[in-house]
């Protein structure tokens, strides 16, 4: 545990003159809300001013990779961070969107060498996705708000 402490310390948080990029998925829009409330407290408790907040709506999970990728592609964002929830039902399709989503995210970020974050919950039902969505860092928009600002750093510095 004190190994994992430490580790944490040396994460760098800053966001002096950083701009960030949101992009949310409206399908499951009660728990995509809550994740852009968290990435948005994220951000902005580590600094970051409105004025350097971008935020667009898809209409669903499937649809955040293109959007991500022309974002991060306009260099005019530090990172893009993806905010969705998909959600198991009865047919194939969640396995379809998951898998894209995940796959199109990675996509652009290694395309464009941009930090492009799965914030993108993927559960067997609602429940699993309110607990992921609740305050702080059990809110998967906080985290992955978080993990954007670490990873700016983190490439300024390699
Ligand atoms: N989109 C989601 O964001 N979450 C889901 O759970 C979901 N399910 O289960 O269908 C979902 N589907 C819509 C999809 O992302 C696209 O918007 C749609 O297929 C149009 O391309």
């Amino acid at each position: 545990m004190q190994g994992v402490e430490k580790c944490y310390e040396t994460i760098d948080l800053n966001t002096e003159g950083h701009c960030y990029a949101v992009v949310v998925a409206r399908f499951n829009d009660h728990i995509t809300q809550k994740l852009l409330d968290g990435a948005l407290d994220g951000l902005k408790e580590c600094g970051v001013k409105d004025e350097s907040i971008h935020v667009s709506w898809v209409p669903g999970a499937f649809e955040l990779p293109l959007v991500a990728k022309k974002l991060a592609e306009s260099k005019n964002f530090d990172a893009v961070i993806c905010l969705g929830a998909v959600i198991r039902g009865e047919t194939a399709h969640f396995d379809f969107v998951a898998a894209e989503a995940a796959s199109g995210i990675l996509q652009a970020s290694l395309a464009t060498d941009v930090p492009v974050l799965f914030s993108v919950l993927t559960t067997e039902n609602l429940s699993q996705a309110q607990e992921r969505a609740g305050a702080k860092e059990a809110n998967n928009g906080y985290s992955g708000a978080l993990s954007a600002i670490e990873m700016v750093n983190l490439l300024k510095n390699l």
